[in-house]
C-alpha cells in the first residue's frame, strides 16, 4: 500500500495529465467552445473537446449505432443526437412536471423516456439544434441536467419507496440538499443554454470544492434506508446508511469507495463495494456530515488519479492509499474524529409491485416497466395512462434504482380512480402478470446509443428471460426472486456484478456469466464461466437451475447457493 508523499501529489502528477485533464482545465468554468459548436451547421456533432465539457451540463453526444454501416456506405457523417439525463436527487418528479417531460420527450427526442438506474430520466436522439430548447423547456418546469455527468458529483440517489420507513422524507430531504451542495460554482449552464447574461465578475464562480480542475473523475452519493438496499447503496463512492431507533433519524454510518466499472482483459480495474469507515450523528445538526462529505470528496480530488481515468474512482484512490490513511486525512481536514460505525442490516433490495401504503394513510402504486422503458407498444400504451395518469393531477411520481416508476401519495379518496386508469390501460395486469425473474431484472440501455456497448442489453434482455423463464418453471422454481441483470459492457451501468446472474456484454451475442451475489446488494458475485451465447447460457442454468432445486438449503437464495457451490473462476 502505497503511503502519499509530496511526489504523488497533484503538482506531481501535473506532467503526465490525461487528455481530459487539460480540457477540463483549460475549458474556462465548462463553457469551452460549446456555444460555436452549437452554431456549426455543417455537422450534426460538437468539437471533440466540447463532448467532454457537455457531459458536466448533463449530455452525451452518441450516434445510432444501428446505422453506422449504412451511413458510410452512403459516406454520412454518423447519425449524431444527444442523449440528456436530468438531475434528479431521490428521483422525484410531481404530475405537472411529469406531463411536460413527456411532451418534451415527443417533440425533441426518439419520445421514449428512459427510467435510469439512478432514478433519474434520460432523453434519447435529440438533434443538436434541439439541445437547447429542450434545456428550456425543463428550466420552465424547474428542472435542469446540471451535473448529472460529467467529474463531479452525480445525482445523488436516496431509498425510493416512503413506505418504506415514517422517516423516509427527512432521509430524502437530505438527497436534494447534498445534490445543490455539491453542485459546481460555474454560471456556464446558464449562460449557454438558458440566455442568461454573462457574468462580468468571474470571482463569482470561483470554486472551492471543484476549482478550474474539477474531479479526476465522476462521483455518486446514495443515501439508503436499512432493511431495504433498493438503491444498491454500496455501488456508490459514497454511500450514507440511514440508522434510525424508535422511528427517529439517529445519523449516519458513512461508506467509502464503492464503484462497479472494470475493462475487460485490465486486472488493474475491479468492481468494489463501500467500506464502512464509521458514523455521524445528525441529532444535534448536520454540518458535520456536510463536512465530512464536502471533504471525503476534496480528498479524492487531490489524490485521485489524473493520468489514467481507468484508475481515477475513489475505489482506486482508496485502494492505492489505504483505508486507514483516507479515513486519516479525512480527520485532518474535517477537524473531528467519526464514532464507531451502528449495526445496521439490509434484508432485502426490492421495489414494493403492486399496492403498499405508508405511515400517513397515503397510498403507492408500483407497476412493472421493464429496463425502465416508457414507451406506447402494441402490448402496452404505458406512456399513454401514465400521461393521463399525471393529468389528474393525483399522484406524485418518484423513480427507483430498479428502473420503476412509484405513482406516489395517492390520497384514499383518490385511489379508485388511479387505479381505474392503470386497469383500462392494462397496467396491473401486466404488473401482476410478470414473472418473479422479470420483475427483479435490470438491463442497461447499450445499444443502438451507447458508445461503449459491446453487445445488446435492454433490446435483448426481455427475450431472453421469455427462455429462461420456461427453464425455471421446468424446475419447480418459478417464484423464485432471482436477481438477474445484463449490461452491453463491463462498466456496470446495470450492476451486474452484484446480481445473482449478472451477464456482461463481451462481443455481439456473447456475455461473460457472473454468479453468487446475494440478496441485500452486500457481495459481489464472481466471474463463472466467459463468452457465452444464448444457447450455452440456457445450457448452463438449465443445469445450475437442477441441482439449485436438488441440494439447496432451506430458503436458500440461488446466489448464496452458488457462493456455496464455488461455481466462480477463482
Ligand atoms: Fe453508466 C458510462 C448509461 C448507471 C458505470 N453509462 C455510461 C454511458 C454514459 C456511456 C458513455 O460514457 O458513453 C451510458 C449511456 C448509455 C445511453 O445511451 O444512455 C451509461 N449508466 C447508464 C444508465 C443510463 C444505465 C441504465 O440503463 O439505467 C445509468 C444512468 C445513471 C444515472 O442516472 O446517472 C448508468 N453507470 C451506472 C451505474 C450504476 C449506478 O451508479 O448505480 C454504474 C456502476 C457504478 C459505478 O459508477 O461504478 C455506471 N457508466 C459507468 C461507467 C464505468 C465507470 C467506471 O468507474 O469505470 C461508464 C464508463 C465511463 O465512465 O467511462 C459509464
Ligand atoms: Fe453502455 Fe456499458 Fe453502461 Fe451498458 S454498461 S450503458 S453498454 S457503458
Amino acid at each position: 500500500m502505497a503511503t502519499p508523499t509530496n511526489a504523488q501529489t497533484p503538482a506531481a502528477d501535473a506532467r503526465n495529465l490525461s487528455p481530459t485533464e487539460r480540457i477540463k482545465q483549460r475549458s474556462d468554468a465548462l463553457r469551452g467552445t460549446l456555444v460555436a459548436s452549437l452554431e456549426n451547421e455543417i455537422t450534426g456533432a460538437i468539437s471533440e473537446d466540447d463532448t467532454a465539457l457537455l457531459k458536466f451540463h448533463g449530455m452525451y453526444q452518441q450516434d445510432d449505432r444501428d446505422r453506422r454501416e449504412e451511413r458510410a456506405e452512403k459516406k454520412l457523417e454518423r447519425l449524431y443526437s444527444f442523449m440528456i439525463r436530468l438531475r434528479l436527487p431521490g428521483g422525484f418528479m410531481t404530475p405537472e412536471q411529469w406531463i411536460a417531460t413527456h411532451h418534451i420527450a415527443g417533440e425533441y427526442s426518439t419520445g421514449t423516456i428512459k427510467i435510469t438506474t439512478r432514478q433519474t430520466l434520460q432523453l434519447h436522439g435529440l438533434l443538436k439544434s434541439k439541445i437547447k430548447p429542450t434545456i428550456q423547456s425543463f428550466s420552465k418546469i424547474h428542472l435542469d441536467s446540471i451535473a448529472a455527468c460529467g467529474d463531479v458529483n452525480r445525482n445523488v440517489v436516496c431509498a425510493a419507496h416512503p413506505m418504506q420507513s415514517a422517516i423516509h422524507e427527512q432521509v430524502h430531504a437530505y438527497a436534494a440538499r447534498l445534490s445543490q451542495y455539491m453542485l459546481p460554482k460555474t454560471r456556464a449552464y446558464y449562460e449557454i443554454w438558458l440566455d442568461e447574461e454573462k457574468l462580468t465578475d468571474k470571482q463569482e464562480e470561483n470554486d472551492p470544492l471543484y476549482q478550474d480542475r474539477y474531479l479526476p473523475r465522476k462521483f455518486k452519493i446514495a443515501l439508503g434506508i436499512p432493511p431495504n438496499n433498493d438503491i444498491d447503496v454500496l455501488a456508490n463512492d459514497l454511500a450514507l446508511i440511514a440508522i434510525i431507533e424508535n422511528d427517529e433519524l439517529k445519523g449516519f454510518n458513512i461508506a467509502i469507495g464503492g464503484g462497479l466499472g472494470a475493462t475487460h482483459g485490465n486486472p488493474d480495474t475491479y468492481p468494489r463495494l463501500a467500506s464502512v469507515i464509521g458514523y455521524l450523528s445528525v441529532a444535534d445538526g448536520d454540518e458535520k456530515l456536510f463536512k465530512a462529505a464536502y471533504e471525503i470528496i476534496t480528498i479524492q480530488r487531490d489524490y485521485g488519479n489524473r493520468t489514467d481515468r481507468k484508475l481515477a474512482r475513489l475505489k482506486y484512490t482508496i485502494d492505492k492509499y489505504g483505508l486507514d490513511w483516507y479515513k486519516q486525512e479525512l480527520e485532518k481536514r474535517t477537524g473531528f474524529a467519526l464514532e464507531a460505525a451502528r449495526p445496521f442490516e439490509f434484508t432485502d433490495r426490492v421495489d414494493y409491485y403492486g399496492w403498499e401504503q405508508n405511515h400517513q394513510g397515503l397510498w403507492y402504486y408500483t407497476p412493472f416497466i421493464e429496463s425502465g422503458r416508457i414507451l406506447d407498444d402494441e402490448r402496452l400504451p404505458l406512456k399513454t395512462a401514465l400521461l393521463e395518469i399525471a393529468q389528474t393531477g393525483k399522484a406524485n411520481f418518484r423513480f427507483t434504482c430498479n428502473q420503476n416508476l412509484i405513482l406516489a401519495d395517492i390520497r384514499k379518496k383518490d385511489k379508485a380512480s388511479i387505479e381505474k386508469i392503470l386497469h383500462k390501460y392494462g397496467i396491473i395486469a401486466h404488473t401482476e402478470a410478470a414473472s418473479a425473474i422479470r420483475k427483479n431484472s435490470i438491463a442497461c440501455v447499450a445499444l443502438p446509443t451507447c458508445g461503449l456497448a459491446l453487445a445488446e442489453a435492454q433490446r435483448y434482455l426481455p427475450s431472453l428471460i421469455g427462455k429462461i423463464e420456461p427453464l425455471l418453471g421446468q424446475h419447480g422454481l418459478s417464484e423464485e426472486k432471482i436477481i438477474i441483470r445484463m449490461t452491453g459492457c463491463p462498466n456496470g451501468c446495470g450492476r451486474p456484478y452484484t446480481a445473482e446472474i449478472g451477464l456482461v456484454g463481451t462481443a455481439p451475442g456473447r456475455y461473460n456469466m457472473h454468479l453468487g451475489a446475494d440478496h441485500e446488494g452486500t457481495r459481489l458475485n464472481r466471474l463463472y464461466k466467459e463468452n457465452l451465447d444464448e444457447a450455452t447460457i440456457l445450457s448452463e442454468l438449465d443445469l445450475l437451475f437442477r441441482l439449485y432445486k436438488k441440494e439447496r438449503a432451506t430458503g436458500e437464495t440461488f446466489g448464496d447457493f452458488a457462493l456455496r457451490q464455488r461455481w466462480y473462476k477463482w
